[in-house]
């Protein structure tokens, strides 16, 4: 019999929480007890996992006695609170937040990637941003194979990603927008800035706050969570985050240069066809390319529109495709917590 963990979802209730809690039913994943915590608002709620209704609790430092491993999406503040009450208790977490994946000894795993991190882990495991996730699973195997030597990359960023009440606050403005009604933003681009911009109908060139450098943190998680993930601090990246108004599913368009001269673009399709976590979509003749709307509910990363420079015999573009909540999110959690117990690091 395959032994059961007693796991704990912290943000249970929000956008990645509840892609969190099916990720775990549909990949059938190991649970002797699941502990599901929000925050004072959602406490008492009941939600039904595998049939059975759970109900949500208040997350306290003493919710995680008995946990083994608590999976984090309830914003960076709640995390340094109470990740390190978990981990206290002798839980393990993986954190969805940005709160400790620059810190040297908490390992950043997109396990395609570097799924051998996790042995070094002090108790916390970050999961990285979104947008750098998908991205880094469709460029591993190019670096292997080629070198990788720069990455521009602009994103086309969902709503979603900045929780279920901006999906709302898009949906609300649209219909208000076609009614012909006034609305007041009140979300994005940033809660905790001063001015708010419409989302329907626009595209927002900001995507978390403006660091002094000009590039905003979104920007920044990208550049120096890349470099991390890959081991590659020489790695030349820059990053433009915008917010579209799509419900789910980020795309990117990416230019690289790689280290090696005369690679073709039918080589690194060659190569993505065949990778972890990658579905390959590149036929320009059927007009077969990866597209947001088809990639929602899928735990891959979609490649296609792969070609060659017309200037640089080392530059390629191509356009990444992938679930924000899914690879983005909740999927690379439970894809971490399945290598945990796999690898024995969890027993
Ligand atoms: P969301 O839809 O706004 O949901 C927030 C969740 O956190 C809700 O369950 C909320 O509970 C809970 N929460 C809020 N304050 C809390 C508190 N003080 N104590 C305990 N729980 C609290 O947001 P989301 O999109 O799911 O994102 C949640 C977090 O995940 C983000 O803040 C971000 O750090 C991270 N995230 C990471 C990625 C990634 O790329 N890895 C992507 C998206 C988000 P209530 O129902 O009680 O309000
Ligand atoms: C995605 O702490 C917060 O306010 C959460 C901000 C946030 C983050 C983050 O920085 O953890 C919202 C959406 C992320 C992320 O994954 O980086």
């Amino acid at each position: 019999m395959v032994k059961g963990f007693h796991v704990a979802v912290v943000g249970a209730t929000g956008a990645v929480g509840v892609q969190m809690l099916k990720t775990l039913e549909d990949r059938d994943f190991p649970i002797s007890k699941l502990t599901l915590l929000s925050s004072k608002r959602s406490a008492g709620k009941k939600v039904v996992f595998k049939g059975e209704e759970i109900t949500v609790q208040e997350a306290t430092p003493e919710s995680f006695e008995g946990v083994q491993i608590a999976l984090f999406s309830a914003g960076g503040s709640v995390s340094k609170l109470l990740a390190p009450e978990a981990v206290k208790r002798g839980a393990i977490v993986v954190d969805n937040t940005s709160a400790f994946r620059m810190e040297e000894n908490t390992p950043l795993v997109v396990p395609e990637v570097n799924e051998k991190a996790l042995f070094d882990h002090n108790g916390i495991i970050a999961n990285p941003n979104c947008s750098t996730i998908q991205m880094v699973v469709a460029l591993e195997p190019i670096r292997q194979a080629y070198g990788l030597k720069k990455v521009i990359v602009s994103t086309y960023q969902a709503v979603s990603g900045a929780g279920a009440a901006a999906v709302e606050e898009m949906m609300n403005q649209t219909k208000s927008i076609l009614a012909g009604e006034e609305f007041t933003p009140q979300i994005l681009p940033v809660g905790s800035d001063e001015k708010k911009y419409q989302i329907a109908f626009n595209a927002i060139p900001q995507i978390d706050k403006f660091q002094d450098n000009g590039f905003t943190f979104e920007e920044m998680k990208m550049i120096n969570e890349t470099k991390k993930i890959m081991s590659m601090d020489e790695l030349q990246v820059a990053a433009t985050c915008v917010r579209l108004p799509v419900a789910t599913g980020h795309s990117e368009s990416v230019f690289i240069e790689v280290e090696k001269e005369g690679v073709t673009a039918s080589d690194i399709q060659s190569l993505l066809a065949n990778a972890p976590g990658v579905t390959l979509q590149d036929n320009p003749n059927e007009q077969v390319y990866p597209m947001p709307a088809h990639c929602v509910g899928q735990n891959d990363v979609f490649v296609g529109r792969i070609r060659k420079d017309l200037s640089d015999d080392k530059g390629f573009h191509m356009w990444i495709v992938s679930d924000n909540l899914l690879k983005g999110a909740a999927w690379n959690s439970v894809q971490i917590a399945e290598s945990l117990i796999k690898l024995e690091i969890v027993k």
